[in-house]
């Protein structure tokens, strides 16, 4: 037994609460060494020997680790646990709080000393059954404007036109994805998150002027409450984008603090005067999102005066409308204590609206149940672009990243992952996949790589979030050319690819295990690129495969002991496969099944 690999701590995600009486509870050992992990807990309160065994199960395994977990259910909300190790020699030790030991005593105990129902990280019920549609306003659709005062004079591009530049205006609007809302209910997504909306002069408006405004070219406050009302009556909610790190240049407090300086009110809203010549190379002279983003001012998001006025900014449309939460922009780079402000003032009022941060990276620091529900999961994005697109990882690779990503974080942080394939900021993922590769030529089986993507996205964890146009085929190179209009024109679009998102879409909405249920890698196959995962929720179980390589094979796979007896049906292709021992699937190059044994 490696002792040195041996990890746990009595923090975020190794333990956290699921729910009012239920603890989850990790540890990390060295990959192949434990045969078996059992934890042996007890109310804290409670005289030592007390302790009861849970048997934890193996749930993931990294490059280097493998990990178990199990869920403790306590009654008194107070939990005392050691685990007890044993490896694949029959050795066995003890590990608690005090050290890794021969015996129970000297192991010393791990404390949950009380499941305190205020630190819950609780979510929007609806989140788990979320999927998500990304809308670009000024690009999705142009509908006819019916309310606005002041009427559209700006040089529109035409829609046909495919080759967006930074300044592009094509004139989409909130009336546009109203008259699409029947597009969307077919599609079968349920959720649409819009970049932002708010009065600007840029066409992605992240440069805002008036926080309580709509940008007249895209409606009004009317339009955006009928938008919210006629997409609930159709099953969809709405989330909006929060840019609180920045405001645009023409925003009334940066105006007044550049114009009075010192005797401004408003000077101390931002960070003048205060940076050096490495955050401002142009001399500013104050400091801005990105590099020199002279647009963009960073607001002191610490000065309680700021928190107050963006806390009321996202209180007021969740009361004034009825939207369903905020995807909140550059959130890695605002302080913890702001958003911490934010969901205190957000979650007793609208418990059901959802907080979602845009992070690139690792973002457990923002998702301890205090600040956010979930985040855009570039981290899953950068994986599925080097298994699915780039074929620069092994799948043993992908498998281990998977799980990875799934160990950093708590359960509830998985469930609200969106899980995107690209976005508004990223090259478009069917882009992605048309590049050559090691041993590849460009081009070579764009679409099927695509549509393999497509259905881990659709059948994996999290909440999908599909970027308007990929489910039609729209390509482009990262901003702004994968912001091209959406394409409507239905000879353009590519029926297969649409067809075979909303078969996942249904499929996903129809059984349970795929948005609810438990993630566990089922096999892998290093020779055919072939990684099969298990999703069960309740008795009901899932199995999903991916074959991604260019060779048909027949995969023989080992049943879990939840199929037992009956047949298994593919639900991509209905054909049903009587159960054994185990199975034989014939797998088509860059092909996927989805098995279940109900039906
Ligand atoms: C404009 C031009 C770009 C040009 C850029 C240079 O359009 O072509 O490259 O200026 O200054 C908004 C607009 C953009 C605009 C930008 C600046 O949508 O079109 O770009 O404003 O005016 C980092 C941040 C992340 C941020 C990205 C863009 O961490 O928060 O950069 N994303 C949000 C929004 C953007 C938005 C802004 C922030 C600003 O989603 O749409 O941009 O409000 C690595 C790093 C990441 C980094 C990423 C950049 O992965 O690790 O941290 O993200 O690269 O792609």
């Amino acid at each position: 037994m490696l002792l040195e690999a041996i990890y746990h701590s009595n923090d975020i995600p190794y333990v956290f609460a699921v729910d009012r009486s239920t603890i989850k509870i990790r540890i990390r050992v060295k990959k192949n060494d434990i045969v078996r992990c059992v934890l042996m807990c007890s109310d804290r309160y409670d005289s030592p020997g007390k302790e009861l065994p849970i048997e934890l199960s193996h749930c993931a395994a990294t490059q280097l680790f493998d990990f178990y977990e199990g869920l403790v259910t306590v009654p008194t909300k107070r939990l005392r646990y050691q685990f007890l190790l044993t490896d694949t020699a029959g050795k066995e030790i003890w590990y608690g709080e005090r050290a890794l030991s021969a015996s129970r005593v000297g192991a010393g105990y791990f404390q949950f000393p009380y499941l305190c129902d205020a630190d819950l990280h609780e979510l929007p019920s609806w989140i788990a059954d979320a999927v998500v549609y990304q809308i670009f306003p000024d690009r999705f659709h142009r509908g006819e404007c019916l309310d606005t005062t002041a009427p559209d004079t700006r040089t529109l591009n035409d829609w046909s036109d495919d080759k967006p530049n930074e300044l592009s205006l094509y004139g989409g609007n909130l009336q546009g994805i109203i008259e699409k809302l029947p597009y969307l209910v077919d599609l079968g997504v349920n959720t649409i998150y819009m970049t932002p909306i708010f009065a600007s002069h840029s066409n992605h408006k992240y440069d805002t002027i008036d926080y309580y405004t709509i940008d007249p070219v895209f409606g009004s406050k009317e339009t955006l409450k009928q938008l919210v009302e006629l997409a609930h009556a159709c099953g969809i909610r709405v989330l909006l984008d929060a840019v609180f790190n920045h405001t645009g240049d023409d925003f009334y407090a940066f105006q007044q603090a550049q114009e009075q300086g010192e005797q401004s009110a408003y000077r101390n809203w931002y960070h003048f005067n205060e940076t050096s010549a490495a955050v401002d190379p142009d001399h500013t002279g104050y400091e801005t999102f990105g590099v020199n983003v002279s647009t963009m001012p960073k607001l002191r998001t610490a000065n309680p005066d700021v928190s107050a006025y963006f806390i009321d900014v996202a209180l007021y449309w969740l009361k004034e409308t009825g939207i369903d939460g905020w995807r909140l922009d550059v959130a890695n780079e605002v302080d913890h204590q702001f958003w911490r402000k934010l969901r205190q003032a957000v979650k007793p009022l609208y418990p059901e609206a959802a907080l979602i941060g845009e992070i690139m990276h690792y973002a457990g620091a923002w998702l301890r149940g205090d600040q956010f529900d979930g985040v855009m999961n570039y981290w899953l994005r950068d994986v599925m672009l080097d298994f699915f697109a780039a074929k620069s990882i092994s799948a043993s690779t992908f498998a281990g990243q998977l799980d990875e990503i799934q160990m950093s974080y708590t359960d509830q942080a998985t469930t609200a992952m969106m899980q995107l394939l690209g976005s508004h900021d990223t090259l478009r993922f069917l882009t992605a996949c048309s590049r050559g590769g090691w041993g590849w030529q460009s081009g070579e089986s764009t679409m099927e790589r695509m549509k393999l993507a497509v259905g881990f996205q659709l059948t994996y964890s999290g909440m999908p979030m599909i970027y308007y146009g990929d489910e039609v085929g729209m390509t482009g190179k990262s901003d702004p050319e994968c912001r091209k209009p959406m394409v409507w024109q239905e000879e353009k679009q590519n029926k297969s690819l649409l067809a075979h998102y909303k078969k996942l879409i249904r499929l996903r909405h129809e059984y349970a295990p795929l948005r609810c249920g438990t993630t566990r890698v089922w096999f892998v196959d290093e020779i055919h690129n072939t990684v099969g995962f298990l999703r069960s929720h309740g008795e009901v179980t899932i199995g999903i495969v991916l074959n991604n390589s260019p060779t048909s094979w027949t995969a023989a796979l080992s049943l879990p002991s939840q199929w037992q007896g009956g047949s298994l049906r593919d639900l991509m292709t209905d054909k049903v496969y009587s159960e054994a021992q185990s199975l034989s699937i014939p797998l088509q190059a860059y092909g996927m099944v989805i098995l279940t044994d109900q039906h």
